[in-house]
């Protein structure tokens, strides 16, 4: 049976699980190397799950305590703190094959951008022909920053390595590089920025449409939560304002849930506020909203 408790190592403080019978797994990935402005996103799996307590756990869609129905554990933190990128992307890619392997459903909670990149090979291998959809407020489409070519300002370019359709959606933020990889490449029509999304309902519903319509078969979602507004998502690294809404996120991973097979997820780039929750509060609802799609919809 099920309990909760206040002060967790699991989300959702649930105990009493285990790996072996739960479908949806957490796997905190605490990494902050690249980051190039506000620190901090190594900290964000712990305040995510820190708040998911608080979190009611029986879901109004579903008129039901969702997590019963497919069971939540929660791995330990990957050990990849203090790893240059590339030890820490083969890391994950080994762990994540692994988990993919034992037919899981994983949702990974950053840390920054540049962890998404050791993902996509591990899945891509089951999936090969897997797209990705990006919530972000950054294109990450930069070949190098830095120094380094797996920053997190370089996470979709990488991704681009693996996959041939990303769709991007929030996106206000490019450098003068990226704009022009994007013209090369003719990748514009899958960039959606909040305007081009739809401040009113009705652009809304159709381009949450058009985005179901670009995505392949098999979709992996990638959150970073700048693409939020930071009037309702101040704590990440680096905000950027006029970003898209709750329901903004949630109508459009709905509609991807409902009509795609998502393979996996990841909510990045959460960087704490002290004395200020609602950040890793509205991200553990995300994560627990993203579980009980994947398993609650069809
Ligand atoms: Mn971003």
């Amino acid at each position: 049976m099920y309990q909760r408790t206040k002060y967790p190592k699991n989300f959702g403080g649930l105990t009493g699980q285990t790996y072996k019978e739960a479908k949806a797994i957490v796997l905190p990935v605490p990494y902050d190397k690249t980051s190039s402005y506000g620190k901090g996103a190594d900290l964000g799996p712990k305040a995510v799950i820190d708040a998911s307590p608080q979190i009611e756990l029986y879901d109004r869609e579903f008129d039901c305590e969702a997590y019963e129905k497919y069971g939540i554990f929660t791995l330990p933190q990957l050990p990849v703190s203090k790893l240059v990128p590339e030890k820490m992307l083969k890391t994950l890619e080994k762990k994540y094959s692994e988990l993919v392997k034992d037919n899981k459903f994983v949702g990974v909670l950053g840390g920054e951008h540049s962890i998404t990149p050791g993902v996509i090979p591990a899945l891509k291998k089951k999936y090969p022909n897997l797209s990705i959809l990006q919530w972000d407020a950054h294109g990450d489409l930069r070949d190098s920053y830095e120094g380094t070519k797996n920053s997190h300002a370089c996470a979709m370019r990488r991704c681009y390595d693996h996959v041939d359709t990303i769709v991007q959606v929030g996106i206000r933020s490019i450098c003068q590089d990226e704009a022009v990889y994007i013209k090369e490449k003719k990748i514009a029509d899958n960039i959606y920025n909040p305007r081009r999304f739809g401040l009113d309902q009705a652009t809304k519903v159709k381009s949450i449409k058009e985005i179901v319509s670009k995505l392949s078969k098999d979709v992996y979602i990638t959150i970073d939560l700048d693409g939020f507004d930071p009037s309702i998502l101040p704590a990440t690294g680096t905000p950027e304002p006029g970003g898209l809404s709750w329901y903004d996120c949630l109508d459009l991973m709905k509609a991807v849930f409902e009509n795609k097979n998502v393979v996996g997820f990841d909510v990045l780039e959460l960087a704490p506020i002290k004395g200020f929750p609602a950040s890793e509060f509205m991200a553990a609802l995300l994560v627990y909203k993203l579980f009980n799609y994947k398993f609650l919809l069809k």
